[in-house]
C-alpha cells in the first residue's frame, strides 16, 4: 500500500496551519432508497440502498479545534448555526470526540453551493464532509470504510457520498449486538460498465417541506401496512440493479430506480396520516418523463422526500431530456448533473469546488 487515502486520494491526519482540516463532498441521488430506520441513535437503516454521487453542488468544510473550551462554534454558510442543525452538527462531534479521545471544541465552517432554494437536501454532502474534516482534525486516521460509518451516525446518506460514482449503503445485520451491526453498516462502490449517465434535476418547488424525512420515514415504518412488502421487494431491487449496472444497461437501470422509488413514495401515500410529497408539478414531469419515452429516449425519473424529480439518462440525451422536463415542469430550475468524485481532504489554500 502506498498510504494514499482511498476515500480522500491524500493521507490521512492531514491539519493545515492552524490545525484544522478541510474536506469537500458531492450530493448523492439513490437509485435504490433508503427509507426506514432500525435504530435511530446507530443511524442502522431497514434496508440497502444504492446511489449516484453527482459532480455538482459540493459541501466544503472546515473543522479547527479551538483554543478554549466552552462550545462548538458551527457556521453554515457564514451563518450560526441554530435548532435541530446544530444539535446535529454536535452531537456528530462528540462521537468524534468520544472515540478521539479528546475534549477539546471546534470552529466548523461550512459552505454549501446547492442555490439557495434548490430543493436539494444538503445533508448527505455536508456529513460527509464534515466527517472527513473532523476525522482529520481530530487525528482518528480512519480509511474509507471507517469514514462512511461514521458519515453515516450524522445522517444516513451521508454514508454513500464519502465514495465517487455508485455506491452501496449496507443495513448489516437486524439482529446481534449494537457493535457488530455498526461495523457491518457502511458504503462501498459498485461498479458500472460503460454507461454514460446523466442526472437531469427538475426542481419544481424549491420550498420546505412540510414533513421531514426523518419525521416521514418514522411515521412510515410505524403505520404504513406497504412498508415490509416494499423493503422486502427493495433487496431484489437492489441485486437486479447491481446487476444492471455491471452491464452498463441504462434502460434497466432507470427501470429498476423509477420502480423502487415510486414504491418508496406508495409506502408514505399508505401510512397513517399520509405522506404526501409528490405534487401536481411532480406528476406532470413524469408525465413528461413518459412521454421521452414513447418518443424513444431512455428517461427514467426518481423522487426522494420532496416533490423534485431527478430524471436518469444518457449523457448524450441530456439536454433534449432538460428541455422536455422544463417544458413540464413549467416553471423552475433545471441542473445537469454527471456521476462526482467522492468525498476527499483539500490541501492548503484549495477551495474545493
Ligand atoms: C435516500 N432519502 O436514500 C433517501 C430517499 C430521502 C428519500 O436519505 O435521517 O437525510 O439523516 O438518515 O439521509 C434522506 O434522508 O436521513 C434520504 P437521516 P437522510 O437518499
Amino acid at each position: 500500500m502506498s498510504g494514499e487515502h482511498p476515500a480522500t486520494g491524500t493521507r490521512p491526519r492531514v491539519r493545515d496551519a492552524a490545525g484544522g482540516a478541510s474536506a469537500v463532498a458531492h450530493p448523492n441521488i439513490a437509485l435504490i432508497k433508503y427509507w426506514g430506520k432500525r435504530d435511530e441513535r446507530l443511524l442502522l437503516p431497514w434496508t440497502d440502498s444504492l446511489s449516484m454521487t453527482l459532480d455538482i453542488f459540493p459541501t466544503t468544510t472546515r473543522v479547527r479545534l479551538a483554543a478554549s473550551a466552552g462550545r462548538d462554534e458551527v457556521l453554515l454558510d457564514g451563518v450560526p448555526a441554530r435548532g435541530e442543525a446544530r444539535r446535529r452538527v454536535v452531537a456528530f462531534l462528540d462521537l468524534v470526540r468520544e472515540r478521539a479521545g479528546l475534549s477539546r471544541r471546534a470552529v466548523v465552517d461550512s459552505v454549501n453551493t446547492v442555490p439557495t432554494g434548490a430543493g436539494l437536501a444538503s445533508s448527505a454532502s455536508g456529513f460527509a464532509a464534515l466527517a472527513v474534516a473532523a476525522a482529520a482534525a481530530y487525528g482518528l486516521g480512519l480509511d474509507a470504510t471507517g469514514l462512511s460509518r461514521l458519515a453515516r451516525r450524522g445522517s444516513g446518506s451521508a454514508s454513500r457520498s464519502v465514495f465517487g460514482g455508485f455506491a452501496a449503503w449496507y443495513a448489516g445485520p437486524s439482529a446481534g449486538p449494537d457493535r457488530e451491526a455498526d461495523l457491518a453498516s457502511f458504503a462501498e462502490p459498485v461498479p458500472a460498465g460503460g454507461l454514460d449517465p446523466a442526472l437531469v434535476i427538475a426542481v419544481v418547488d424549491a420550498g420546505p417541506k412540510a414533513v421531514s424525512s426523518r419525521e416521514a420515514m418514522r411515521r412510515t415504518v410505524a403505520t404504513s401496512p406497504l412498508y415490509r412488502p416494499w423493503a422486502d421487494s427493495s433487496g431484489d431491487d437492489l441485486a437486479q440493479m447491481r446487476a444492471a449496472l455491471l452491464r452498463g444497461d441504462l434502460e434497466a437501470v432507470g427501470e429498476i430506480a423509477e420502480r423502487n422509488a415510486l414504491g418508496m413514495h406508495a409506502t408514505m401515500l399508505a401510512a397513517r396520516p399520509a405522506v404526501r410529497y409528490l405534487s401536481p408539478a411532480t406528476l406532470s414531469v413524469l408525465d413528461g418523463v413518459l412521454q421521452l419515452r414513447r418518443d424513444g429516449v431512455a428517461a427514467y425519473a426518481t423522487m426522494d422526500a420532496g416533490p423534485n424529480v431527478k430524471v436518469l439518462c444518457r449523457r448524450a440525451d441530456a439536454h433534449r431530456v432538460a428541455d422536455a422536463v422544463r417544458a413540464a415542469a413549467a416553471q423552475g430550475a433545471v441542473h445537469i448533473a454527471r456521476p462526482g468524485p467522492g468525498a476527499r481532504l483539500l490541501g492548503e489554500g484549495e477551495d474545493g469546488r
